[in-house]
């Protein structure tokens, strides 16, 4: 017997628990295990049932994702025809679920006759967020079991649901409470059965899927949903697979989804969403931090500065019960502050997605206060006043004054050095970068910012503070913009150049949403407040001052107080939440272009597309070479969880490597040719995708 499963025989019960750690993926090895260990107890006359578990703590997170892509895949046994297997043994087989059962975990599950579980799991298909759809049996069993449109939901949403939710579905036949003792509660589940005389299988509850549906749902679905899928495949996919359990037998049902598995499983935007999953994982492993690292506790944080930052910030923080001071030097700037954090959760309250009770909770974790005293004894404050490196350096001489020994201190800064603001203070070792992206309760991405002197265990507890306030943290160093910002840099230069050039905000802005990213970045600016790009660019002026069209046409806007949204026009014209475009925009960058002499002309999407995204690129090629990054995948995901890149790219890394490496390159190189003494001024290719194309590299990494 492999030791990937384990095998008892308990009177005329048979247990077999799954024991490969760490989530009991379903790779090759561990479905040849379950097969041999499921073909013992169905041929064994002194078995009755047989209970599925698992052995750590956890019953099955799925299929190995890692096999995806590969032979192993669909290595017999595939898993779709180990589950087929277990649908004819002819004995009840009950799934024991602990902690979560996802994606193939849960059609592993489906393929069993009966389904217990502990109150507190999560049960889900989340194959959609990795650009697939359930491939073993998941999109015909689980309409059959709960009914299409349930079924649908739940793969559509790829989010998991709760043991007490799954009950309610009709997907578990029982909860057993945390303290009962799950195991000891599926031995009794199946003595009943047995004592009973229950079948193998139940009969089917919704053996026509489609009965309950009106005639047209699968068309009014498509057409209510297609719109907001973009170009993604999955969601089609998923679609397809619920609408054939729906008008075909189960076996033809299983077989097609299995072509349509097949078919997103071999997708670039599958093989994009992998990267993604694996790259969320791989990020939180940083040089210098190990599982062995001294963690500082957190049991209070201070934010210094109630503004729309300083307030999301702390919501973060009370959103997990976690006691937050906010200081601020005025009181009507602290009752405003409170005032916005208060608005922004009664605003949940309204949308059902926070009880009254969560909302009393939360308010009652956040404290307001003028004076820093207050905050003597905070582990963790987070400073997040105005963006100017003299104001935030005078917070933090009064912090190393008045914080106790050992706290964390961490600036939200955008931009500004923070071995700089460190080095004002006495204890440099304590001090980091927190970026949060605004909305700071909103936005997954956290930049965490090391700075030379930061304490590996300043580092270590700040990144473990992050998951648990449901951010996915990723370790930049020190240089202008960290990663993100720097990114952004030479993208909107490209982008304000061509406005000049002859294209016009909405189609350089149409060409990056056709492409999936959330908003053009001309629209994005409007968004974040043209003042404020303006005063970034104003930090670091003597940078640019040798090209005099830099984003001429922001610094403009600027000036006539045209600073996007907030004052209702910048690129565009705001109507209420209607955006539109604004033809004088479009005679400020010809009057411009006139001065500086730069000839208009008509600028095509695949020009937009490659110097938006190539420059991108190239600058985060650059970023990885000078190691203010670790890897490519954690700039993916600053792109992917900051700035709206779509995941199903992969992030701009990904998506180069999927481009071509020397299809950038020669396009940099083409640009720098074409746009005369401006591209001889900023296309320059980072010297390591020059040394990855020339060494035949297709994967971006440091050479
Ligand atoms: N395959 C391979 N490795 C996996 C894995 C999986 N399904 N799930 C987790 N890991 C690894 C992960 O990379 C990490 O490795 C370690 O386990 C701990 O993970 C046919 C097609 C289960 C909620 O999408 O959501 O089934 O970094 O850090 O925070 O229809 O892992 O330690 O080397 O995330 O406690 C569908 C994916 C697959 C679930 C646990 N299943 N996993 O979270 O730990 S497709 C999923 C998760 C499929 C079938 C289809 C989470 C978790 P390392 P972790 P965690």
């Amino acid at each position: 017997m492999s030791t990937l499963v384990t095998y008892l025989v308990e009177d005329n019960l048979a247990l077999i628990g799954l024991a490969s750690p760490p989530v009991n993926a379903l790779g090759q090895p561990l479905r040849a295990a379950i097969l041999e260990a499921c073909d013992r107890a169905a041929s064994d006359p002194a078995v009755s049932a047989i209970i599925l578990h698992g052995e750590n703590g956890l019953f099955c997170a799925g299929a190995d994702i890692s096999e995806f892509g590969l032979a192993a895949s669909f290595a017999e046994p595939s898993l779709p025809d180990l589950l087929v297997r277990l649908t004819q043994i002819d004995k009840p087989l009950i799934a024991c679920i602990d902690r979560f059962a996802l994606g193939g975990g849960l059609e592993l599950a489906l393929a069993c006759g009966y389904r217990i579980s502990a109150t507190g799991s999560r049960l889900g298909l989340p194959e959609i967020n990795l650009g697939l759809l359930p491939g073993a049996g998941g999109t015909q069993r689980l309409p059959r079991l709960i009914g299409a449109e349930p079924a649908l939901e739940m793969m559509m949403s790829g989010q998991p649901v709760s043991a007490s939710h799954a009950l309610d579905l009709g997907l578990l036949d029982r909860l057993i409470g945390e303290g009962d003792g799950l195991l000891e509660g599926a031995r009794r589940f199946a003595r009943e059965l047995i004592h009973e005389g229950a079948p193998a299988r139940p009969a089917e509850r919704h053996s026509n899927p489609a009965a309950a549906l009106p005639e047209d749902f699968f068309t009014r679905y498509r057409a209510t949903h297609e719109p907001r899928w973009k170009n993604r495949l999955a969601p089609r996919l998923v679609l397809a697979a619920v609408e054939s359990a729906c008008v075909l037998p189960l076996n033809a049902g299983l077989q097609r989804e299995v072509a349509l598995f097949k078919e997103a499983e071999a997708s670039s935007q599958s093989q994009a969403l992998r990267h993604v999953f694996f790259a969320e994982r791989e990020a939180g492993k940083v040089a210098g931090v190990s599982a062995s690292t001294a963690l500082r506790p957190v049991a209070n944080v201070a934010v210094i500065g109630a503004g729309t930052m300083g307030g999301g910030i702390a919501m973060n923080f009370a959103n997990v019960g976690i006691p937050v001071t906010l200081l601020e030097l005025k009181p009507d700037a602290l009752e405003r502050g409170l005032g916005q954090i208060r608005n922004s959760y009664e605003i949940s309250l309204q949308r059902g997605k926070l009880t009254q009770a969560e909302l009393d909770k939360r308010m009652a974790l956040l404290t307001g206060t003028l004076d820093y005293a207050d905050i003597a004894e905070c582990d963790l404050v987070i400073e997040a006043v105005f963006e100017s490196l003299p104001i935030k350096q005078q917070v933090f001489r009064t912090l190393d004054e008045v914080c106790k020994p050992g706290a964390i201190l961490a600036s939200n800064t955008s931009t500004l050095d923070v071995d700089q603001i460190a080095a004002v203070t006495r204890r440099p070792h304590d001090v980091i970068g927190l970026h949060f992206f605004s909305p700071a309760n909103v936005m997954r991405l956290l930049e965490v910012v090391r700075g030379k002197l930061t304490a590996p265990e300043v580092l270590a507890t700040v990144l473990k503070l992050g998951k648990t306030i449901g951010k996915i943290p990723v370790v930049s160093g020190v240089c202008f913009g960290f990663i993100g910002n720097r990114m952004l840099e030479p993208y909107s230069r490209e982008a304000h150049r061509m406005v000049l050039e002859g294209a016009t905000p909405a189609q350089i802005d149409q060409v990056l949403t056709d492409l999936g990213l959330a908003m053009g970045v001309m629209a994005m600016h409007d968004l974040a407040g043209i003042d404020v790009s303006f005063l970034v660019r104003e930090s670091r002026r003597e940078a640019i001052a040798h090209d005099p069209s830099y984003c001429r046409v922001a610094d403009e806007l600027n000036a006539l107080g045209r600073f996007g949204q907030k004052t209702k026009r910048g690129a565009y014209i705001y109507e209420g939440r209607e955006r539109k475009e604004d033809f004088e925009v479009i005679a400020l960058a010809e009057r411009i272009a006139g001065e500086l002499h730069i000839p208009r002309r008509p600028i095509t999407t695949q020009e937009i597309h490659d110097r938006c995204l190539f420059m991108l690129i190239n600058e985060g090629v650059q970023l990885l070479d000078e190691g203010i990054a670790e890897r490519s995948g954690d700039i993916d995901l600053v792109w992917i969880n900051g700035y709206g890149f779509p995941a199903w790219l992969g992030g701009p890394l990904h998506y180069a490597e999927q481009i071509g490496l020397d299809v950038v390159l020669d396009g940099i190189r083409h640009y720098r040719k074409a746009l005369g003494e401006y591209g001889e001024m900023w296309f320059h290719p980072a010297p390591l995708l020059e040394r990855l194309v020339a060494a035949g590299k297709t994967r971006i990494e440091r050479l």
